[in-house]
């Protein structure tokens, strides 16, 4: 099975079409800002209404670091939010298979909801902290290292140039022109 083929967007990822759109979220799953702030805002309040029975019930301890979990997208132009937590980046400690882990667990929650599309953020590279150049190259190696199937078609939604320019190099990388 091939990987999915990925694809560069600049811009906000809750404008965008997809089956699934991923969550940079923390533990608690109850909001925050960045991404997080932005899909709860646009989702409305079945978003959170969702996450808090998922608290209520299976998570009650929250969604550790490196997993994942669907719930309604609320009004958003998708069907479905992947939450997932990704790590704060550390300089004592390389918590990188936390990152990975993330995408993998994101993506294998897609593919049990049988999504075909699936959007991301730069997980772990706002308010965690971890330097784009990195979160890059961790996200697009992930990602082609999935093998699709029903998960065909992923898009990386970055927020500015310089998140863009750094997703750009990593996949230049990862897929050298032929
Ligand atoms: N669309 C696409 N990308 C965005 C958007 C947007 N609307 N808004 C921000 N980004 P962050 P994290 C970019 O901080 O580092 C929250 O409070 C942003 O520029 O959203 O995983 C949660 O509740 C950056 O490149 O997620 C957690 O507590 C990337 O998305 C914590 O932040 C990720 O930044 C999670 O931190």
């Amino acid at each position: 099975m091939p990987a999915p083929r990925v694809r560069l967007v600049l811009g906000d990822i809750t404008a965008v079409e997809v089956d699934a759109v991923v969550n940079a979220a923390n533990s608690r799953l109850l909001g925050g800002g960045g991404v997080d702030g932005a899909i709860h805002r646009r989702g409305g309040p079945e978003v959170l209404a969702a996450c808090r029975e998922l608290r209520a019930t299976t998570l009650p301890d929250g969604l550790p670091t490196g997993q994942a979990v669907a719930t309604t997208a609320g009004r958003l132009p998708a069907r479905w939010v992947v939450h997932t937590v990704g790590p704060v980046h550390s300089r004592r400690e390389d918590r990188s298979h936390l990152l990975a882990a993330a995408y993998r667990s994101s993506l294998a929650v897609a593919e049990e909801l049988a999504a075909r599309s699936v959007a991301f953020p730069a997980v772990s590279a706002g308010v965690y902290g971890w330097p784009i150049d990195s979160a890059a190259d961790i996200a697009v190696g992930t990602v082609l290292a999935h093998r699709a199937g029903t998960v065909v078609d992923v898009r990386f939604v970055l927020f500015g140039e310089a998140a863009y320019a750094a997703f750009e190099r990593a996949l230049a990388e990862r897929l050298p022109a032929t």
